[in-house]
């Protein structure tokens, strides 16, 4: 039997990226949405109005997908991401003034934050960002899963309920499960919960069916658009980032809905997948 595994693996190192390999672990990584109906949206919100949805079953990760992943698809198929292809990748740094960011062509997923710093030493666990939508779209088809698309991502995320949180709607929990900017604005670094960037994933509570970092850390890509904005050069993507705070971008919230272009990267965008079978 031992010769035999070696053989495997051996067979699997010549045929290299022909050979099909667990791209994720296993089943206990993903959390089951049953199919049923749910109330979604937000009173006012044009983008997402109140609603109720009928839901089929999907998988969703519990995780943001993390830079060990994406090295993982790199190093099996060769992608040059947008930011490498480009060098536009926008980053922050403190001191710049409220929703300013800026474009540093030394950064992308390997760089996140810029070259000056640092790479992905010690960041393994992290998500992975300064990738665009297109990026992470290959990425999923490598790995023969898909982004949720908005619907799906906020009944994962509301777990069943309707408040605008799903710890209720006392926004001082969020401390609690998400990593966000806590300073009144951007000009000093805010390691107050621990984090002035991205968190290892799974660095805070859950929400109530096991999904972690569905607020803060990075934004999640999301399929699919709203009804203001239907260009195939727009994006979307939920749950807020590590730069997000009370005061700028609040989106660590189940109902808002990001945009930007398909071709953009930021350093807190990232993804996490949906199993395309329903298992
Ligand atoms: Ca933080």
């Amino acid at each position: 039997m031992i010769v035999a595994a070696v053989v495997l693996v051996l067979a699997q190192s010549v045929l290299g990226t022909n050979t099909p390999i667990p791209k994720h672990p296993n089943t206990s990584a993903f959390v089951l949405v049953r199919a049923g109906r749910y109330r979604i949206g937000k009173e006012g919100h044009l983008d997402n109005p109140p609603r109720t949805v009928a839901m089929h079953s999907f998988r969703i990760a519990k995780f943001d997908t993390t830079n060990s992943q994406f090295s993982a698809f790199v190093n099996a198929t060769g992608c040059v991401t947008d930011a490498e292809r480009n060098h536009n990748a926008m980053v922050f740094k403190p001191g710049l003034p409220e929703f300013r960011w800026i474009q540093d062509p030394t950064a992308s997923w390997r760089y996140p934050n810029g070259g000056s710093r640092g790479d992905l030493t010690g960041k393994a666990d992290h998500p992975v960002t300064s990738i665009s939508y297109h990026d992470a779209l290959a990425y999923c088809k490598w790995a023969g899963v898909r982004l949720p698309t908005l619907d799906e991502w906020e009944v994962a995320c509301r777990a069943g309920t309707t408040t605008d949180y799903f710890f209720g709607n006392d926004e001082s929990k969020i401390r609690e499960y998400a990593n966000i900017w806590h300073g009144k604005d951007h000009l000093k670094p805010d390691y107050s919960d621990g984090y002035m960037y991205t968190a290892p994933v799974g660095s805070f509570k859950p929400n109530p069916w096991g999904l972690y970092d569905m607020y803060g850390n990075v934004f999640q890509f999301c399929s699919g658009h709203v009804p203001s904005d239907k260009s195939k050069r727009v994006s979307h993507s939920r749950g807020g980032s590590w730069w997000c705070s009370k005061n700028a971008c609040c989106y660590f919230n189940s109902f808002d809905i990001g945009r930007e272009d398909n071709r953009a990267s930021f350093s807190n965008q990232g993804f996490r997948v949906v199993l395309i079978s329903q298992l």
